[in-house]
């Protein structure tokens, strides 16, 4: 990607895989800070982190619904020095599961997204062309349950993707309507549009509190 994601020291440089789970008693032992992507299948999810960790194929992606079939978790680095864990998850509303198969991973994904203590934001995507469906309403509408949960709230970013998909005039008002129905905040994101990968990193990194050390200390100054 060009050059604001070049230069900017907010950017990712490393980025490993460290564990995928398809059953709760998979996953890794909750350390450090987690952003995690949900939505339905065929939305973007995996292609978005491969987008902000600029590589083409750290996450497998495809145009066949239901590609990822796991809870993927990977360690990223940027250049000023800030480590987190972006954790991709398996779309819902994928028709062609069993039905077992999909009572199995939705039992993981709430798990996951009600329980985990290392969780701090929920970054749910959003077909920007689609606004949000019954599917969509529903993750929202769990996340909406986790004052149940005995963990601190995690805070939920919305992103509408695949925006070069939508007429540039009518961009602003596809983010307007879903703005609208999801409430909060919700960023345009396009794979092919790298400044809105960049402003929507920014804006993650903010509400997940990641600092550098530089910020830290800065912050420890003023506190
Ligand atoms: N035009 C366009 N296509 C995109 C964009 N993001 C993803 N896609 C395409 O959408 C399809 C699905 O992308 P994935 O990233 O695999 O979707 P996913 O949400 O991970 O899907 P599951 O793993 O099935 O849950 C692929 O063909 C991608 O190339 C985008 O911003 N613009
Ligand atoms: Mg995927």
């Amino acid at each position: 990607m060009e050059s604001a994601w070049t230069t900017d020291p907010r950017r990712i440089v490393e980025a490993t895989f460290r564990a995928g789970a398809t059953a709760t008693d998979q996953v890794p032992g909750p350390t450090g800070v987690e952003i995690a992507f949900a939505g339905r299948s065929n939305v973007g999810k995996s292609s978005l982190l491969n987008a902000l960790c600029q590589r083409k194929n750290l996450v497998r992606t495809s145009s066949t619904p239901g590609c990822t079939r796991q809870i993927s978790f990977f360690e990223v680095r940027t250049k000023d020095g800030a480590v987190v864990t972006l954790v991709d998850l398996p779309g819902y509303g994928y028709a062609k599961r069993s039905k077992q198969e999909r009572r199995g991973w939705a039992g993981l994904i709430e798990d996951y997204l009600l329980e985990r203590p290392t969780l701090k934001v929920v970054v749910a995507l959003v077909d920007a062309r689609r606004g949000l469906e019954p599917d969509d309403e529903q993750l929202y509408e769990l996340l909406r349950e986790q004052h149940r949960s005995a963990r601190p709230a995690v805070s939920v970013v919305t992103v509408a993707t695949k925006l070069d998909k939508v007429p540039s005039g009518q961009r602003e008002s596809a983010i307007a309507t879903i703005r609208k129905q999801a409430g909060g905040s919700v960023y345009g994101v396009s794979t092919e549009l790298p400044e809105t990968i960049l402003r929507l990193w920014v804006g993650l990194r903010r509400q997940a509190s990641i600092l550098s050390p530089g910020e830290a200390a800065e912050e420890q100054v003023n506190a």
